[in-house]
């Protein structure tokens, strides 16, 4: 996240707005961004002035604010942004397929096979009810699915998150409408960025 006198901006996409189509149309990606996305930085902004988390990371406003309740607006916002960061570096064009060599043999040992982790990973994005997220994560040596809902992020359990699927409806509704499982097959199959997720591994 660039910080600009001690306020966040709005990170650019990692593509142009129609490089997703037809999985993700230029539409849902130019609201999704250039709304959404924009409005949990423009609130963040609002919610940290003057505060003491000013000038602070957006990783350490998430984990001070995490489970506050006094603090959730910023929380929500704050992970929210940083979700949405990590959820466009985990597509790109021409994505899917499978992953880098290592990653893939640290797959099929958490997952039996690639195909019984996408299916187990669809499932996460399509059983998550209500808003939400899908995560591959790495959890000390093992990697596992988690399903977060609203703006929660597995930094705060101390898991290191590895890829994402928004399954928030205004990430798919424009597209897919009530076809949530469409989305979530589509996404896997053709824009997982796996050079990005090996790169999270370490
Ligand atoms: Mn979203």
């Amino acid at each position: 996240m660039e910080k600009n006198s001690s306020t966040f901006t709005l990170p650019e996409l990692p593509f142009p707005e129609d490089a997703l189509e037809p999985v993700i149309s230029a539409k849902t990606l130019g609201f999704h961004h250039g709304k959404h996305h924009k409005a949990y930085v423009d609130n963040l902004n609002k919610l940290i002035e003057g505060t003491e988390l000013a000038g602070k990371s957006l990783e350490e406003i998430i984990k001070a604010t995490a489970g506050k309740e006094d603090k959730a607006g910023i929380f929500n916002n704050a992970a929210q942004v940083w979700n949405h960061t990590f959820y466009w570096n985990s597509l790109k064009k021409g994505g899917g397929g499978e992953p880098p060599a290592e990653l893939k043999k640290k797959i099929e040992a958490a997952f039996k096979s690639f195909d019984e982790f996408k299916k187990e990973f669809a499932n996460a994005a399509t059983t998550q009810f209500g808003s939400g997220w899908a995560w591959l994560v790495s959890d000390g040596d093992a990697l596992k699915i988690v399903k977060t809902g609203n703006a929660e992020v597995p930094l705060t359990s101390g898991l290191k998150p590895l890829l994402t699927i928004d399954v928030w409806e205004h990430a798919y509704y424009l597209d897919y409408q009530n076809r949530r499982p469409d989305y979530a097959n589509a996404v896997i199959d053709k824009l997982l960025n796996w050079d990005f997720a090996a790169k999270n591994l370490g």
